[in-house]
């Protein structure tokens, strides 16, 4: 096992990801406290585990808006690009679900859809499923929930290898689960092979295909909405209705409002992102090649080739790349 291992820690929005890996290492990531997704960027955290020393990736969840799906999935695919392009081996995927969650929300199914189609089945025997939040539900109205999800959503996740854990909230529990990914052999991800097909588009991947289709009828169904608040307006402008038209104008900015967001993840799902890594790899390469600068290793790129992504993370990735931050 090398020095350069990653664990990638993944659900949806309030699953427990960040809290997860303050578990592994204490304050490393904020947690969240509201409703809204708190984590936006991959986050790289280093730590030791056992004789190792482990990245453990926290990753934006999927909020309720659709539009953030496309966002998020360019996020963490820039990420696992970049990771493979450097060959930084890639252990596993810890998949974080709420067992005190009532029900399995919309977003909840289509994070698993999506995730699926980013691991592809060869890569489910990678996957660790933990449920969060045992602390908060009675214990046999959570065997149930896990129960359904055994024999639903999870179950060709688990038929494939996938296993199963649950989590009580100690660092020793979370020391374990991460222990057993490190004892799997490296895995290369359904979507990190379709995307060095070809240079091909996020859209063209499995995952991405999905998302492009739900936005496409978003963006339809907005654009009929738009269509019908602008005729309305015009038969209320010959009417001279003032507060019907201030009503409709402000319903129009918020259908606008929606829309644009719509098109700027839409545009996301355009990306050439195999391309765009190469291209920012090799600009790091470059520029490490004109100051003559020495790297000690490819995590050091790993960082500066990400740039924006995880920006914020570079004084937690350069120590991990042997490297000393002021
Ligand atoms: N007691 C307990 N609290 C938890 C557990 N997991 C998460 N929490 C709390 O639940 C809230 C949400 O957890 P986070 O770890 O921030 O969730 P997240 O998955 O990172 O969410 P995003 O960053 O928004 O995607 C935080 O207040 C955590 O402290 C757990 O296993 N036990
Ligand atoms: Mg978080």
């Amino acid at each position: 096992m090398g020095s350069e291992s990653l664990i990638l820690v993944m659900g949806v929005t309030g699953a427990g990801k960040s809290y997860f890996i303050n578990q592994l290492k204490p304050n490393s990531v904020t947690e969240g406290h509201s409703l809204v997704s708190q984590t936006k960027t991959c986050k790289l955290v280093q730590m030791k585990i056992g004789a190792c020393t482990v990245a453990a990736v926290d990753t934006p969840g999927f909020d309720d808006d659709e539009d953030s799906d496309a966002v998020v999935l360019s996020k963490i695919t820039r990420f696992l690009t970049t990771q493979y392009l450097l060959s930084i081996s890639l252990k596993g995927i810890i998949l974080l679900h709420d067992i005190s969650s009532t029900r399995f929300s919309g977003s909840e199914k289509r994070y698993l859809n999506t995730f699926r189609q980013i691991c592809g089945e060869h890569a489910f025997a990678n996957v660790a499923l933990v449920t969060t939040m045992w602390a908060s539900v009675d214990k046999s109205i959570g065997l149930r929930r896990e129960e359904e999800l055994q024999i639903g959503p999870w179950a060709d996740l688990i038929s494939k290898g996938s296993y199963t854990f649950q989590y009580n909230g100690t660092p020793d529990m979370a020391q374990t689960i991460a222990v057993q990914m490190m004892a799997k052999d490296d895995v290369v991800l359904q979507i990190q092979e379709e995307l060095k097909i070809g240079h091909c588009k996020l859209e063209s991947t499995s995952a991405g295909a999905k998302l492009a289709a739900q936005l496409e009828k978003q963006l339809e169904e907005r654009r009929k909405i738009i269509q019908d608040l602008n005729a309305r307006l015009a038969v209320e402008k010959r009417s001279r209705n003032p507060g019907e038209k201030r009503n409709i104008n402000q319903r129009l900015a918020a259908q606008r409002e929606k829309q644009l967001r719509q098109i700027r993840a839409r545009d996301e799902l355009r990306a050439k992102i195999g391309e765009e890594t190469e291209k920012a790899i090799e600009e790091v390469d470059n520029n490490k090649k004109r100051k003559r600068e020495k790297w000690k290793s490819r995590l050091q790129i790993f960082a500066a080739a990400l740039g924006p992504v995880i920006a914020l993370t570079v004084n937690l990735i350069l120590p991990l790349a042997g490297v000393k931050v002021g």
